[in-house]
């Protein structure tokens, strides 16, 4: 299999023929590591003039739209027609911080159909096949895979402020502001870099930690509160979250962002598990501690995927039978998990 190395050299010679078209695409419900990602590469194309748009099968949280480039993103959800004609253009279409076209949500189909070549840059396991494939588990985030590809291939001249804040943006919200997966040496040399080439790293914790609404806090604090649940003579937290209670405090995207981990403050609190009732489907987060694999029960019953400790899944069910799947699968995953441990 070609390595990272020799697949950065093969995309840099091919961003080397010029006058590309490309597009960016991060993964739907993006994140602050998916738009992070997406801002930073944005800027680094457009400093060296090559044409480039940002699309996004739904919509960026409002907190990530201070980040360069991100205002002018497309959503399909609004130019659907302006999306497909991009893509059909498209040179190269990236996809960042996601390992598969089938989390591009309405995108997928166009840009499956899309004659531009593929290029994948991510830190999830088992992508798919496409013309480039960047990916590495063992790194915090896709921004710190995104530096070494950036720094590589145009040099570290330009990485400016605002892509340097960019890849920051996206190292700190996907370790949980490096608490989580963050043990590598590397990804502090890398934030290191960052902050010689011009982060402002105190803009930056004000921008992503210090810009709530109070009716967010009261969504958290009615979870917290209200519905936290402890799994009976299991380590397992849930927060079954209803349709009317997002409404009653005026949710927005992003509101709940974070939420999941907090329960793993509890000593005795190994996983915590998210449900949340949107339009059509229920949505699963994961979170665990230490080596407790809940992207396998993820996997397993809730169509999901994703990292060791941090899994998302979805089902088309309501809400009650979904908070009651969770319980009657939890003694399995927890006996599959010991068998493993103990192998
Ligand atoms: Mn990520």
């Amino acid at each position: 299999m070609e390595s990272n190395a020799e697949t950065i050299k093969r995309l840099k010679e091919r961003l080397e023929q010029g006058h590309l078209k490309t597009v960016i695409i991060p993964h739907i419900s993006p994140d602050g590591d998916a738009i992070g990602a997406c801002a930073a590469l944005s800027e680094v194309f457009r400093l060296k003039g090559m044409g480039c748009h940002v699309l996004t099968c739904d919509f960026i949280p409002e907190y990530l739209h201070f980040l360069k480039n991100i205002p002018s993103a497309i959503s399909f959800q609004e130019k659907p027609e302006t999306c497909k004609r991009h893509l059909a253009e498209a040179d190269l279409i990236f996809m960042l911080d996601h390992n598969t076209v089938s989390r591009e949500g309405y995108l997928e189909e166009w840009v499956v159909s899309a004659p531009g070549e593929k290029v994948i840059i991510d830190h999830h396991p088992d992508p798919d096949p496409q013309a480039y494939v960047i990916s590495d588990t063992r790194v915090s985030s896709t921004c710190e895979l995104l530096y070494t590809v950036i720094s590589r291939i145009f040099g570290t001249e330009v990485i400016t402020p605002d892509v340097a804040n960019a890849l920051y943006t996206g190292i700190n919200t996907d370790t949980g502001g490096l608490s989580h997966n963050s043990s590598r040496p590397e990804t502090y040399r890398i934030i290191a870099d960052l902050l010689e080439l011009g982060l402002d790293k105190a803009y930056i914790h004000e921008r992503i930690y210090q810009m709530n609404r109070i009716s967010r806090l009261r969504l958290i604090g009615n979870v917290l509160l209200n519905k936290l649940e402890i799994i009976d003579s299991y380590p397992v937290a849930i927060m079954p979250i209803t349709r009317q209670e997002l409404e009653r405090y005026e949710y927005r995207d992003g509101d709940l962002e974070g939420l999941v981990n907090i329960p793993l403050s509890v000593q005795q609190v190994l996983v915590s598990v998210q449900i949340t009732e949107r339009k059509e489907k229920v949505k699963l987060s994961f979170r665990s501690k230490g080596q407790i694999p809940v992207n396998e029960w993820a996997k397993a019953f809730f169509n999901g995927g994703g990292h060791l400790n941090a899994a998302g899944g979805q089902m088309e069910l309501p809400l009650e039978e979904v908070v009651q799947k969770v319980k009657e699968t939890t003694p399995w995953f927890f006996e599959q998990f010991l068998v493993k441990s103990n192998e």
